[in-house]
């Protein structure tokens, strides 16, 4: 089959590059151009495990051409941004220019699938009535479905073949043809129903998320104040065969997890109250570790002091920054006028004030070391390395990612959040 995939960041293009090497011919569209050259000569414009070897055999056989265009194709596939505005309300242009620049290449018997996370009933509401600009008769010449992607960043490749699969369809047919589609990689089961309901099922999965993130990171406040540790608390907690909480962290970053749960509080404002508490509450915890960084500084008696901070992507080993709490935790030390140096070796590009990517930089003369993220690279570091360029030894570790022992053995004094024994 011919598929046009429209959108080629971290779920359009390792979808296409999915598709290419299971057979079809794929073109991948995008609006920036720089991508779409950096695509075709087989390098890569983000970080993905196994993104690199995959996308340079789908563009040398050939089935995977980008380009800054749509053409005609069996079936499109949409997978673009949906942010919120400021106003915490759905940002749908994406879609629409998405779903307009297919109407003029959409023939009969084609099939149009969204990937893209949205409000319950966009499909219904926004894409149909777009797409019928086509002439074509809407579920009988023209089929579409929802079919969200669920994959995690950093195993997207793992999980697009192993994780099941919502597919929601305008009709059965829409259902099927899109299941059969997915079938190529797909080895998980592919549970079909309607359209809105998989809009429903995608932004209640990641709701469900940031809910139960918020409650273990109100936990960990509780913590600190009553002398509890927290990260203990909620692990044997969780050896309940019931209960599964998630961990506190210095707030929840990322497009989807911060992003989603409103897709639901606008459509229902007053009957989505835990949603929206929840949401402040992961929104305030960067604030809450800023706070905390002074606080540590203020007991040292050091007015401003030089924090390094080690992690700017929103969580573990990727380099994506997007909502990062990390960039809310910098500015809030900004307007405290605190000094600070930033550090992460995923991200290669330099693009904050004071941030380096000389590790050694990063922490020369520190008065306090902050972990905000926790790569793998920060938590296999050794004491011995960091101890000689910091001015004090005192860490704070926001994710619990530091082997505590090891460090406290090596001189170190690790205060971690949502503990307050140590
Ligand atoms: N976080 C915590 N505590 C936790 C888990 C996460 O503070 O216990 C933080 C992370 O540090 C990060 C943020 O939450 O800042 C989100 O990270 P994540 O790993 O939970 O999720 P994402 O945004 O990378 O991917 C999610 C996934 N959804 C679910 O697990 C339900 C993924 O499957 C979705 O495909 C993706 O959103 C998406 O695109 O919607």
């Amino acid at each position: 089959k011919s598929i046009c995939v429209v959108g080629l960041g971290y779920i359009g293009l390792p979808t296409s590059v999915m598709f290419a090497i299971n057979g079809h011919d794929v073109r991948g569209v995008d609006v920036n151009t720089r991508a779409v050259d950096m695509i075709n000569n087989k390098q890569l414009h983000i970080e993905e495990n196994g993104l690199e070897e995959r996308l340079g055999e789908a563009v040398e056989s050939g089935k995977l051409v980008a380009s800054t265009e749509p053409a005609e194709a069996d079936v499109f596939i949409i997978a673009v941004p949906s942010p919120i505005r400021e106003d915490k309300t759905a940002n749908l242009e994406y879609v629409q220019q998405a779903t307009k620049a297919i109407v003029p290449f959409v023939k009969k018997g084609d099939l149009v699938i969204l990937e893209s996370t949205v409000p319950p009933r966009t499909v219904e509401d926004v894409m149909l009535p777009i797409l019928k600009e086509s002439n074509l008769i809407i579920g009988e010449e023209l089929f579409v479905s929802h079919s969200p992607e669920r994959v995690i960043p950093g195993k997207v490749f793992q999980e697009l073949v192993d994780n099941d699969r919502i597919v929601g369809g305008i009709n059965d047919k829409s259902s099927q043809l899109t299941k059969e589609l997915y079938e190529v990689f797909v080895k998980g089961t592919i549970h079909l129903t309607d359209a809105t309901t998989a809009e429903m099922v995608k932004v209640i999965e990641n709701t469900y998320r940031d809910v139960n993130i918020a409650f273990a990171n109100e936990l960990a406040m509780i913590s600190e104040q009553i002398g509890v540790n927290a990260w203990e608390a909620i692990q044997l907690a969780n050896y309940h065969p019931r209960v599964n909480i998630h961990t506190p962290g210095p707030g929840v970053g990322g497009h989807c997890i911060a992003v989603d749960p409103w897709f639901l509080a606008e459509l229902e404002p007053n009957l989505s109250k835990i949603i929206q508490l929840s949401r402040n509450t992961n929104d305030f915890m960067p604030m809450y570790t800023a706070d905390k960084i002074e606080e540590f500084l203020k007991e040292e008696d050091i007015d401003k002091g030089k924090v390094a901070l080690f992690g700017l992507s929103f969580k573990a080993n990727i380099d994506d920054q997007r909502e990062s709490p990390s960039l809310e935790v910098i500015k809030r030390l900004a307007s405290k006028g605190i000094e600070y140096t930033a550090y992460d070796p995923h991200i290669k590009e330099l693009t904050l004030r004071n941030q380096t990517d000389n590790r050694e930089e990063a922490i020369r003369g520190a008065d306090i070391l902050v972990i905000l993220t926790d790569h793998d690279v920060f938590k296999n570091m050794e004491p011995s390395e960091l101890a000689e360029e910091m001015r004090t030894n005192i860490i704070y570790d926001t994710k619990n990612a530091l082997e505590l022992e090891k460090w406290e053995r090596a001189g170190f004094t690790v205060k971690r959040l949502g503990d307050t024994k140590i």
